[in-house]
């Protein structure tokens, strides 16, 4: 299973986070990727840098014979079509579209430019906003490196 996050917290060309998202699953949708599935659309709190608009977040299910790399190049050109530039780490942005796991492969290397490539994406354990969407998605998805689901890890974040 290939799972993407998706978040928004400014309006952009595609206008308010919430219809960029719904654009962003329609571009995501073309060419050698397929839609399989999508969370519903939450809103939450910033994570990370608390002086920020809230965000909207969902999460998708893809098909793709992309390799992870290709994959990637391929969700910047959207990030870039919605808008995004790329400043503060974990700043706003128009939209913010982060591979959470590609078949289970456990990966870190090179990515794009001068960013590394983490798989499974690194952040999942501590954010409620990825874990609660894949838990209505995939409720059998486990994570690659240490085999809990999402369920079992939104209670321990929540024990916290
Ligand atoms: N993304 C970030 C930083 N903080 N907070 C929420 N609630 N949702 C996000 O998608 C998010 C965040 C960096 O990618
Ligand atoms: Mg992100
Ligand atoms: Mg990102």
């Amino acid at each position: 299973m290939i799972l993407i996050a998706l978040g928004s917290n400014i309006n952009g060309p595609w206008g308010s986070p919430r219809e960029t998202l719904a654009r962003a699953i329609t571009e995501l949708n073309r060419g050698p990727v397929r839609i399989a599935r999508v969370s519903s659309l939450i809103v939450t709190a910033p994570f990370g840098r608390k002086n920020q608009p809230d965000f909207a977040n969902a999460v998708a299910s893809v098909e793709t014979h992309l390799s992870p790399i290709s994959l990637l190049a391929r969700l910047h050109v959207i990030e870039r079509n919605a808008g995004r530039k790329r400043g503060l780490r974990w700043g706003p942005r128009t939209l913010d579209l982060d591979i959470l796991d590609y078949h289970g492969l456990i990966f870190t290397g090179r990515g794009i430019g001068k960013a590394s490539l983490t798989l499974p994406h690194a952040g999942i354990a501590d954010r409620s906003f990825v874990l609660a969407p894949i838990a209505e998605i995939a409720p059998r998805w486990r994570h690659p490196r240490t085999h809990q689901s999402a369920k079992a890890m939104l209670a321990r974040l929540n024990q916290n």
